[in-house]
């Protein structure tokens, strides 16, 4: 279409017409609308900051969280299995955790051994081994133990590979009647 000087002289006619035929409402309603839109653009502008302030401390605060969570569960080691048998006192017996072969390493079929000694037992039933992770649920993982003479109990068990990568593992040991103990060892993926 042709935009000769004319057209345009009648389109700026016909608009200040229209100007001024329509009431002042309706200019008032497209300024107004116009201060809204400009007052909506500058908050969602502060909101985007807002967020990307928030969002950055967050992750900045997430990372050193995340380390010192590993850490919190290594501090928690009370055995070192890779170097040999483990001891820990329950109600005035000694329960010794025995992990064979050393180094204790995850998907390896391993032998455990639990030695029980000190004030005398009344529990004729064998001790069991729940293994697991502290402060995370890896499903039950339970190492039934059969007498090996004397006072000693063995049975076989594999500890899995923790998706997180942590490798701080317990063995928590059940002796019917008596109680219960937790050996918090390191597992080598
Ligand atoms: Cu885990």
């Amino acid at each position: 279409m042709k935009i000769s000087p004319g057209r345009v002289r009648r389109a700026a006619r016909d608009l200040v017409i229209l100007y001024f035929k329509n009431d002042l409402l309706a200019c008032s309603q497209f300024l107004l609308g116009e201060h809204l839109r400009k007052a909506m653009a500058v908050k969602m502008k502060f909101l985007i900051i807002k967020f990307t302030f928030v969002f950055s401390i967050a992750f900045l605060l997430a990372v050193p969280v995340c380390v010192s969570a590993g850490d919190r569960y290594q501090e928690m080691i009370n055995c070192d299995l890779h170097a040999g048998p483990c001891t820990q006192s329950l109600s005035g017996n000694t329960v010794t955790l025995e992990v064979t072969p050393r180094p204790v390493k995850a998907l390896k079929d391993l032998s455990f051994k639990v030695t029980l000694s000190g004030k005398q037992l009344t529990s004729t039933k064998a001790p069991y081994i729940d293994l697991g992770m502290p402060g995370m649920n890896m499903g039950p993982n339970r190492v039934q133990l059969k007498s090996a003479g004397g006072n000693s109990y063995e049975g076989q068990g594999v500890i899995v590979k923790c998706p997180s990568g942590r490798r701080t593992w317990q063995a928590t040991i059940t002796i019917p009647d008596v109680g219960q103990t937790d050996f918090i060892f390191d597992v080598i993926y």
